[in-house]
């Protein structure tokens, strides 16, 4: 059998316009199987889960609350786009992952706190989101491939959850991690890729109030192809800084080398914040492709944000802020 060691530069996520095998829906359907797809990219993703998936105990806690705070310069993505078109490669390294993803069983599902901590916990996903403080926010994404959207993401703060953990004082970094299980997420099957998929933030900017823990979307629990039952978004960085379905959230004191920057150091850092200015180093990041949309708008510094994040990076001018 031959095995094709992929390089970095080779996969789907260095590609500069993935967005045209999304364009074709028929295409996508046909590839994808007819079945569980086509009733998520129909919108019936109720149906879907209604096909014998387990319960999710705290679906009755939503819709949260939006927070006015947070505004957005454009209309909302459509929920279909949203939840139909993904990176997520443990299901495959394609954007229409959101029927494989349905395999993913997420109750029970606990979040363990471990590292630079002071005590390591092990905690339910319902019960810390009944201890949580609650909320809606709309945020633009914005993906490395320069595609974007703008999401109603339900959660909360990830400062909330910093403090929950009570990270020790010579904890620099906060690192979370994806589930491991190849025998669900047939990517992980794939040995050369560096799994469990993780990345990290300073504490600093886990404790921004941008920065977000989310367990829904579109006022509803978060689908499994978006990251169920645990997400963050970080907005103003690229969207492969955002890990999915988190299992654990680890303190340290080193600087985490996170997923993508493993495979292609060269073209993925740990800041990863967005500028128009640098580009990829196989494409520009001048402008980016709203999904579901032909319509194309002028990438923004920090996307838009650096009123709420630019003092973060004071004094940090020499370091690869936005690769
Ligand atoms: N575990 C995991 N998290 C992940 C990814 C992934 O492949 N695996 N892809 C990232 C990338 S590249 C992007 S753009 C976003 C996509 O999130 P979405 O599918 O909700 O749009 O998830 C991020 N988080
Ligand atoms: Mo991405």
């Amino acid at each position: 059998m031959l095995i094709k060691r992929r390089r970095g530069w080779e996969m789907p996520e260095s590609s500069a316009t993935p967005e045209a095998v999304y364009l074709d829906r028929r295409t996508l359907l046909r590839a994808a199987g007819f079945g569980a797809l086509s009733a998520v990219a129909a919108g019936l993703v109720p149906e879907v889960r209604a096909q014998g998936v387990e319960a999710d105990p705290t679906a009755s806690l939503y819709p949260f609350q939006r927070n006015m705070r947070y505004r957005l310069d454009r209309p909302l993505s459509e929920e279909k786009d949203a939840t139909t078109f993904n990176n997520f490669y443990e299901f495959g390294s394609h954007k229409s992952i959101a029927g494989a993803a349905q395999a993913l069983k997420l109750r029970p599902w606990t979040v363990t706190f471990d590292g630079m901590v002071e005590k390591t916990m092990t905690v339910d996903i319902d019960d810390l989101l009944k201890q949580m403080p609650r909320e809606e926010r709309l945020y633009r994404f914005r993906c490395v491939e320069a595609w974007a959207m703008a999401v109603p993401w339900s959660g909360f703060p990830m400062k909330a959850m910093v403090d929950f953990a009570r990270p020790l004082s010579g904890a620099r970094y906060v690192v979370m991690q994806t589930f491991m299980d190849p025998k669900v997420a047939s990517g992980q099957r794939q040995t050369w890729y560096p799994w469990p998929y993780t990345d990290g933030l300073t504490i600093a900017e886990a404790t921004n109030e941008l920065a977000f823990m989310v367990t829904g979307i579109y006022g509803k629990p978060v689908p499994k192809q978006n990251g169920a039952p645990l997400r963050f978004v970080t907005p103003w960085k690229y969207g492969f800084k955002q890990v999915k379905s988190i299992v654990k959230v680890t303190f340290t004191d080193k600087r985490p080398v996170g997923y993508w920057e493993k495979l292609q150091s060269s073209e993925y850092g740990f800041w990863a914040n967005i500028n128009p200015q640098v580009p990829h180093p196989r494409w520009s990041q001048a402008s980016e492709r709203m999904l579901g949309t032909d319509e194309r708008r002028p990438t923004l510094l920090f996307n838009g944000y650096g009123e709420f994040v630019a003092d973060l990076y004071k004094g940090l001018e020499n370091e690869r802020l936005y690769a």
